[in-house]
C-alpha cells in the first residue's frame, strides 16, 4: 500500500484525509461520510499513488468532500466539476482524476456537461453523491427527488418524475455505469473500484441520506431511518433481471450495469495531435503545450 504524503507513514482511511480541516460540515446522520469512505477504501485497495490522484468538485456539500482529501484538487463552480476535470485530464492524461458531486451539482445544473462527457468515453471517475435534494440550499427538490416526495420547493409534494441516473448515463455512452449505496458501503467500495480500474468514463451513482433536509419533510427523520429505505429497496440487477415492473415499483438497483472497452477519448486526441503534425519533433516541430 501507498502510504499518503503526509509524513504520518499511516496507511489507514484518516491518513488520506484533511483532518485538520475537521469538523466537517455535514449534519449528524448524513450518509456523504460513507460514501467518502468508500471512495478512500477503493483508491487505498488499488495502491493509487496519491501524488498522481486529482479530485475536482463542483458545489454543495458532497462537493465539499474533495477538500476533505489529501490529494491535490480543485473545488470549482456550480455543475462544473466534469468540465474542469475533462481539461485536466486532457492536459495530463496520466493522472486519475476523480469527480466528486451531489445529484443537483451533476443531474441539473450540471446536466449537459454530464451527458456529454458520458458520450466522450473520456477516462474520468463521476462519483454521484444521490441524496435525492439539493442539501447545501435547504431542501429544494433536485432532478432526483421521488415523484410526491416532499421538498422545501415542493410543499405538497413533488409532480416530476427523476431521472434513472445509471440509465442516462448508460444511454449517453458511458462505458462504466454502477450504482450503489451507503447502507452496503463495502460493495460500494468495489463499484468506485470498478470505475477506477476502467479506462474510459465511469460513472458511479451512490445513493446515501439527508435527513435533515430530506428525511425530515418524509417521515424519516433519522439517518437510520434513511439507511432502512435504502436496505428495504435496493434490488441486485441480477435479482432484478428477474422480477415484474410491478415487483419494482419504488426499489431501486444495485451493481454494474455497463462495463465495457471503447477507446478512451485522450487517447484518440493524441492520435489526432500526431495527424495534426503538433507533437514534438512532428512536421511542424511545434510542441503540443503539456503534452
Ligand atoms: C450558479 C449557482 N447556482 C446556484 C448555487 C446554489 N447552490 C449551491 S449548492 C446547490 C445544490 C447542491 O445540491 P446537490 O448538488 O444535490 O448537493 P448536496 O448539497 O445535496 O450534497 C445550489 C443550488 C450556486 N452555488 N451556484
Amino acid at each position: 500500500m501507498v502510504a499518503p504524503e503526509d509524513g504520518s507513514g499511516r496507511t489507514d482511511v484518516l491518513s488520506y484525509l484533511r483532518v485538520d480541516r475537521f469538523p466537517h460540515l455535514w449534519c449528524p446522520g448524513c450518509g456523504h461520510g460513507i460514501v467518502l469512505g468508500a471512495l478512500v477504501r477503493a483508491i487505498m485497495r488499488l495502491e493509487l499513488d496519491p501524488r498522481r490522484v486529482v479530485v475536482v468538485s463542483g458545489i454543495g456539500c458532497a462537493a465539499r468532500a474533495a477538500g476533505y482529501l489529501n490529494f491535490d484538487g480543485v473545488h470549482t463552480t456550480h455543475g462544473r466539476a466534469i468540465a474542469f476535470a475533462s481539461g485536466i485530464k486532457l492536459a495530463r492524461p496520466e493522472l486519475e482524476v476523480i469527480v466528486i458531486t451531489g445529484d443537483g451539482d451533476l443531474a441539473a445544473i450540471g446536466g449537459n456537461h454530464f451527458v456529454h462527457a458520458c458520450r466522450r468515453n473520456m477516462g474520468i471517475t463521476v462519483v454521484c453523491f444521490n441524496n435525492s435534494i439539493y442539501g447545501m440550499t435547504s431542501g429544494q427538490y433536485s432532478p432526483m427527488t421521488p415523484y410526491h416526495a416532499m421538498a422545501t420547493t415542493a410543499p405538497y409534494g413533488h409532480i416530476e418524475r427523476p431521472f434513472d441516473l445509471c440509465a442516462l448515463a448508460a444511454g449517453c455512452g458511458a462505458t462504466y455505469v454502477a450504482r450503489g449505496a451507503a447502507y452496503f458501503p463495502a460493495r460500494l467500495a468495489d463499484y468506485i473500484a470498478g470505475g477506477l480500474r476502467h479506462k474510459g468514463f465511469a460513472f458511479i451513482e451512490a445513493v446515501t441520506q439527508c435527513p435533515t433536509y430530506f428525511g425530515r419533510r418524509n417521515k424519516m427523520p433519522r439517518g437510520v431511518d434513511l439507511l432502512r429505505w435504502q436496505k428495504e429497496r435496493a434490488v441486485p440487477v441480477e435479482r432484478a433481471a428477474r422480477m415484474t415492473p410491478e415487483e419494482l415499483e419504488g426499489k431501486f438497483t444495485v451493481g454494474v450495469f455497463r462495463d465495457a472497452e471503447e477507446l478512451e477519448y485522450t487517447e484518440e486526441y493524441d492520435r489526432i495531435i500526431a495527424l495534426a503534425g503538433y507533437r514534438e519533433g512532428g512536421e511542424s516541430g511545434c510542441p503540443a503545450p503539456g503534452r
